[in-house]
């Protein structure tokens, strides 16, 4: 069983966004027409209550991108984004999630910020996707979504961690930093990931 996940295609990473990811609207079209390829399809969700540590608001005397230790971890801080039940936190309207059988949410816990939709950032809990994909038979799995090298780039990692065959569709997403997208992938084809375009699963 082949399982398309897709990650984090909420308003504040869209343009106009308050963190938003350069050209990540290119990808919308893309994710809906992988969707008839899959018999599964999971969303992520980046989920965060107002008061969460990653926010530079919530930092005194610090501003976005400074770096903190955040109980032991260094927490890049952000522009305040995803706060539940803000507009910013909804998925695009322009992405179908009528084929999503569930939303797994992430970084809800205001104290450890979460980036890959299996793990918090210090792999202390996981968010019930690995179980949730084993549950369902899930033998590969397929990444999308945003950001290319922050949740997408570290669920491909958390997916080999946990044994599945794992593929990122590299035009069904966009990193952040370009430059960092291209040395993790490098890692992540290291690791055994499989890095593809759209085209080799519609051929
Ligand atoms: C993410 C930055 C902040 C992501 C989440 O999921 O890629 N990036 N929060
Ligand atoms: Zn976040």
């Amino acid at each position: 069983m082949k399982a398309l996940l897709i990650a984090d295609i909420q308003y504040d990473f869209l343009p106009g966004g308050s963190l938003e990811v350069p050209d990540s609207d290119k990808i919308i079209p893309v994710v809906n027409k992988l969707q008839h390829y899959f018999d599964l399809v999971v969303a992520v969700q980046d989920w965060h209550p107002a008061n969460h540590k990653s926010f530079a608001s919530n930092n005194a005397g610090k501003k976005p991108y400074d770096i903190i230790d955040l109980h032991g971890l260094q927490q890049k801080l952000w522009p305040d984004h995803c706060v539940q039940g803000t507009a910013g936190a909804n998925f695009s309207r322009e992405l179908n999630l009528n084929k999503a059988e569930v939303i797994f949410r992430k970084g809800t816990d205001p104290e450890i910020d979460s980036y890959s939709g299996f793990y918090d950032n210090g792999h202390l809990k996981s968010t019930g996707l690995a179980d949730y994909l084993c549950g369902k038979k899930v033998s590969q799995v397929y990444l999308t979504g945003l950001a290319g090298d922050i949740c997408v780039y570290l669920s491909g990692m958390d997916s080999l961690n946990e044994g599945f065959e794992t593929f990122i569709i590299e035009d069904a997403t966009k990193p952040l930093s370009q430059q960092d997208f291209q040395r993790e992938m490098k890692t992540f084809i290291e690791k055994g990931g499989k890095l593809i375009r759209s085209n080799d699963i519609f051929s």
